[in-house]
């Protein structure tokens, strides 16, 4: 069994494997380390990967990239609403009110999911491992982000399912790094003596992730995490494409946003202008040949104009370093290093607020790119049996608070009480003791929606069940176990009545233990999982079931359209005969009417409205069909009644 880990970034992927000699990163079939989070459907075929990001200008209505961001999120959500007019490809919102991406795929009209994108994502990345390893791959160790909430969280698990991955931890990048400094130092000092802290900073093509981590020997301990989750090297390049869409139009007359081809192809070549100026301080050039209406541009940029257009970004590096820190309650002097990965730290106006932060110069150590999916493949080498490796054991810390509140259907007794505090450790259990006299319901949310980088503050429901008095016709005492688990999932996990015993505590207390409890049998499990019914996660059964949905619904379209061509040739075709021409006037019509509707009102139609448009078309179509069909077969049943005879 292979040991894998893999970075999902939001633009770049890369995979790492734990071999008996170390930990390796695996190359592609392009003999690339990195692997474009892009997915390009064709009418023949799928291309991911490499192969994908080929296509983002020639096929750019069906290729999809930029996508990470959609795990968990409604199509409503401001978020994705934001985001909806700055992609090529269309969103779709799906029955359950996630986020579905609308692409031509098999020359049909498709809508997927986003973790069927991201399935597809992990299916190459696991092929790329297999071919690699020349054996195959299921368990792994996948990154996400450290601010992801739940429903990011169990999306993402639901991609690695579709794509039939094993995934032992959702790991949070920064705790990911973390483990690839941690584990190979031979001078960590003792667990008796004072940690070391390390800063680790990580800016990618989406999102700016802090962590401060305390080491000793054979662990380390994330103390804070904080994160601006909108800020990341993408901005940059949106502020150059900007910045040169505005010197275009005054320049050559060009109005670039009108054109998606020239708009994507300005985004490239500003990327690779912002690489160019991260090395290079002096004036550089921006050429770009039949770029509009058969219109070469060009223009120069240098460091000092950069930094300027992009003041505005540049001015928010600052605020998460400043809140991880406070958070960690150390000073300066308890830092041991700053460590940086992460692309978009390759600015060196970033890595200069970074320095002048924290006062102390930066190390680069780790490998940029790889560190994260280096840390993920020591983490799966670490979770799996087969494979062995040096005792490390890592806390990670919970990034938002988290309430429960519980009511009972006729008892009084509604309350609430915040279960995990910010940066509490994670993974980790919690028994909270309630006296009950009947069933109650427990709801999850987290207790600061202000802070939190997602719109509904609610995790989920779950429903305590056969709760019964005791005998004396007092209350019960039910110990239920809540938990953040390996992969920063919340759930509630189990629930037992307990016999009464004597000297009655208050209405709740909560009894914090280490993460594993084996080898207690639980009493009488009271307990049923109500699942998250309220923040509509989606899991592989639902998307199931959505695909069926958007099958119907396309199968009851597609015989509108079908039933509408095949009529209108038959009319003037073998149905000619059948039909007065004042009838097949106004049928003729009313299949015209119907095509463009099909193409307008009638795109996007619920699977009855269709349906009630077939019938109306038969109403009056099936009696020519009949008439003809009569005809047709009256020769012929006379002629078998003439071989009987
Ligand atoms: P995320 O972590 O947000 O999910 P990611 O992991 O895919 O995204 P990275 O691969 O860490 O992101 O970084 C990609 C970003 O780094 C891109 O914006 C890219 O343009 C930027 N980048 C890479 N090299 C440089 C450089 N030399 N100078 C400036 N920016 C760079
Ligand atoms: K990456
Ligand atoms: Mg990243």
């Amino acid at each position: 069994m292979s040991v894998v880990g893999i970075d999902l970034g939001f633009q770049n992927c890369y995979i790492a494997v734990a071999r008996s000699g170390g930990i390796e990163t695996i190359a592609n079939e392009y003999s690339d380390r990195c692997t474009p989070a892009c997915v390009s459907l064709a009418s023949k075929n799928r291309m991911i990967g490499n192969a994908a990001k080929s296509q983002i200008i020639t096929n750019f209505k069906n290729t999809v990239h930029g996508f990470k961001k959609f795990h968990g999120r409604a199509f409503d959500d401001p978020f994705v609403q934001a985001e909806k007019p700055k992609l090529p490809y269309s969103l779709h919102k799906l029955v359950n009110g996630s986020t579905g991406i609308k692409v031509r795929y098999l020359d049909e009209d498709k809508v997927f999911t986003v973790e069927q994108i991201t399935g597809m994502l992990l299916t190459k990345l696991k092929e790329t491992s297999e071919i690699a390893l020349k054996k195959p791959v299921v368990d792994c160790v996948i990154s996400v982000p450290s601010f992801f909430t739940d429903a990011e969280r169990r999306s993402v698990f639901d991609a690695t399912q579709i794509a039939g991955l094993n995934c032992l931890r959702l790991i949070n990048d920064t705790t990911a790094v973390a483990l690839a400094y941690g584990i190979y130092k031979q001078d960590l000092p003792t667990p008796e003596e004072r940690p070391r802290n390390v800063v680790f900073v990580d800016m990618g093509h989406s999102s700016f992730q802090v962590s401060i981590t305390a080491f000793n020997k054979g662990k380390l301990k994330v103390l804070a995490t904080a994160f601006d989750p909108y800020l990341g090297g993408r901005n940059f390049d949106e502020a150059l494409v900007d910045y040169f869409c505005e010197e275009f139009k005054g320049k050559y007359k060009l109005n670039v946003r009108d054109n998606p081809r020239a708009l994507l192809r300005l985004h490239q070549e500003c990327e690779k202008l912002k690489k160019l100026m991260s090395a290079n301080s002096s004036d550089l050039p921006l050429n770009i040949e039949c770029f509009m209406n058969d219109i070469d541009v060009s223009s120069r940029m240098n460091r000092g104009q950069f930094e300027e257009t992009c003041a505005q970004y540049l001015m928010r590096v600052e605020v998460p370093l400043k809140t991880v820190l406070e958070q960690s309650k150390l000073s300066r002097d308890d830092i041991y290093a700053v460590e940086l990965v992460g692309g978009a730290t390759r600015i060196p106006a970033i890595k200069e607020r970074i320095t002048k932060f924290f006062c102390k110069d930066i190390s680069t150590t780790l490998n940029a790119d790889e560190a994260v999916a280096r840390g993920c493949a020591l983490q799966c080498a670490i979770l799996s049996p087969a494979f062995k490796v040096r005792e490390f054991s890592i806390t990670d810390v919970v990034p938002f608070p988290i309430t429960l509140r519980w009511k009972s259907p006729t008892e009084d007794g509604l309350g609430e009480c915040e279960v995990f505090s910010k940066n509490h450790a994670a993974p980790f259990s919690k028994v909270i003791t309630f006296h009950k006299k009947e069933p109650f319901e427990l709801e999850a949310f987290y207790s600061s929606p202000q802070d939190l980088p997602y719109p509904d503050h609610r995790i989920g429901c779950f429903a305590v069940q056969n709760v019964i008095p005791q005998p004396d016709g007092d209350s019960s005492k039910v110990k239920v176990k809540v938990r953040v688990n390996v992969h920063g999932i919340f759930s509630v996990s189990s629930a037992s009545l307990i016999e009464k015993q004597k000297g009655e505590g208050e209405e709740m207390q909560i009894d914090s233990e280490p993460v594993v409890q084996n080898g207690r049998a639980e009493d009488q499990t009271v307990f049923a999982y109500f699942g998250t019914i309220l923040c509509g996660f989606s899991s592989q059964r639902q998307m199931i079931i959505q695909d069926k949905l958007v099958k119907e619904v396309n199968d009851a379209k597609n015989a509108v359209e079908e039933y509408v061509y095949d009529l209108r040739d038959k009319l003037c075709g073998i149905y000619e005969n059948y039909v007065t021409q004042e009838d097949s006037n106004r049928l003729t019509l009313m299949l015209e009417d119907t095509e463009n509707w099909l193409y307008e009102d009638g795109e996007e139609q619920p699977k009855q409205v269709y349906e009630e448009k077939l019938d109306a078309l038969k109403r009056l179509g099936q009696p020519i069909q009949d008439r003809h069909r009569e005809h047709e077969d009256r020769p012929r049943a006379f002629e078998e009644l003439g071989k009987k005879m």
